[in-house]
């Protein structure tokens, strides 16, 4: 007898993951950056690459862009590109942490013509979802201040509401805008958006299309995140994850590494909420490969997703809000973590292999060789790297 209902293996396939390009590109601390071999060289290779995990896993099918790093000539041969691999474009990431005029901060610096610029660059953003069939824009800003004194917290808020409703008055029907939050770095003191909260009072001042995007890595340690995917969900805010681990700070890890109860924590509230296979909410991964090879390390962090998702959907919901309702702690929690404790991953391969992928997807892609014959045609070029 299979470990899944019928109903729950549907759930599992409907699945989707999105990738993001940067993880393909080379990255590192400001330490030192150790390239990989048949790193792509552009943004047509980065997609390349997120195919074969999606062809792998088929848990991948669309690839997030970071502009300007993937900027090209011609969005729609970009799109044509991903969609003969078998992908789709998806989101559009803005950045405006990478230009000296943005030093005292971008859509809230106290200067219009700076603000007129980050604005700007969010509009060409919106173009070019146009172009790439993308839905949603999604902003990190990397603003605030280092020293008590230094800025006027107040002030930048309503500048940033007034930037913000700017760019969100340009969005299509369709469209939507994503608002990403971070508590700290690269500014120490104070951040303009750094919880859920100030991302949640800014989003609901613009309307229905703005949405909250949890990043995994960007609360404080013990911080417990599933609570806050439970109210986002609640509010009908939720538009976006960024899955990744820490141990420490932002650390991009392979999600589910650092802490797989966490996730499965999450998951659990993502299916208690409604949010799992919502089209609303888009699971996106934002992670960065310093030390393992990349397309293994990106099928190794969707399957992660896949395996927590799958012990989540085992909670046995009846007798968990029993144990509830009648105050059986101990019975409750048993409840929950025997669903954690399970052990999916036999069942997960059989399944995988019964739809015609493979059931060890890490160990296909590595019998494969593509990394070696990747690493022979993508000589010459530079390789691109985590901005580039
Ligand atoms: C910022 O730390 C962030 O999480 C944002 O999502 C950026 O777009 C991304 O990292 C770049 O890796
Ligand atoms: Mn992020
Ligand atoms: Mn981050």
């Amino acid at each position: 007898m299979s470990l899944f209902t019928t109903e729950q293996l549907a759930q599992l396939e409907q699945q989707a993951i999105e990738l993001p390009s940067w993880a393909f590109g080379n990255s590192g601390t400001r330490f030192k950056v150790f390239a990989t071999p048949g790193t792509p060289r552009d943004p047509f290779e980065k997609i390349a690459d997120a195919a074969k995990v999606h062809e792998y896993t088929a848990l991948a099918p669309t690839v997030a862009l970071h502009i300007p790093w993937d900027k090209v000539d011609s969005y729609d041969e970009l799109r044509s590109h991903a969609e003969g691999l078998g992908v789709a474009l998806g989101t559009i990431n803005s950045n405006t942490f990478q230009d000296d005029d943005y030093k005292f901060g971008a859509l809230t610096h106290e200067d219009a013509a700076v603000r007129r610029k980050a604005i700007d660059h969010h509009l060409e953003c919106i173009d070019i979802m146009h172009a790439t069939g993308s839905r949603d824009l999604k902003i990190w800003l990397a603003e605030g201040s280092n020293y008590p004194g230094q800025a006027d917290l107040r002030g930048r808020q309503d500048r940033l509401h007034e930037s913000l409703s700017e760019i969100y008055a340009r969005l299509g029907d369709e469209q939507r805008l994503v608002l990403e939050y971070k508590f700290f770095e690269p500014a120490f003191y104070h951040t303009d958006v750094p919880d859920w909260g100030t991302s949640y009072a800014q989003v609901a001042a613009l309307g229905d299309k703005a949405m909250v995007c949890l990043d995994t890595g960007h609360h404080a340690p013990g911080t417990n995140i599933e609570f806050i995917v439970m109210q986002l969900l609640r509010l009908g805010k939720l538009g976006s994850f960024d899955f990744n681990s820490r141990f420490y700070a932002d650390d991009d890890l392979i999600v589910g590494a650092a802490d797989p109860f966490q996730l499965f924590r999450i998951v659990f509230e993502v299916i208690r909420g409604g949010g799992l296979n919502n089209p609303d909410v888009a699971f996106m991964l934002d992670q960065c490969h310093n030390v393992e090879d990349k397309i293994p390390g990106q099928i190794r962090s969707v399957l992660n997703v896949q395996e927590m998702t799958a012990r989540a959907l085992l909670v046995d919901g009846e007798a968990l809000r029993a144990a509830q309702r009648s105050g059986d702690v101990l019975e409750a929690n048993r409840v929950f973590m025997d669903a954690f404790y399970t052990d999916v991953r036999p069942a997960l391969a059989e399944w995988r292999e019964s739809r015609g992928l493979p059931a060890d997807p890490m160990a296909a892609f590595a019998a494969s060789g593509h990394l070696a014959k990747i690493a022979e045609e993508r000589v010459g070029g530079v390789q691109a790297g985590w901005g580039a």
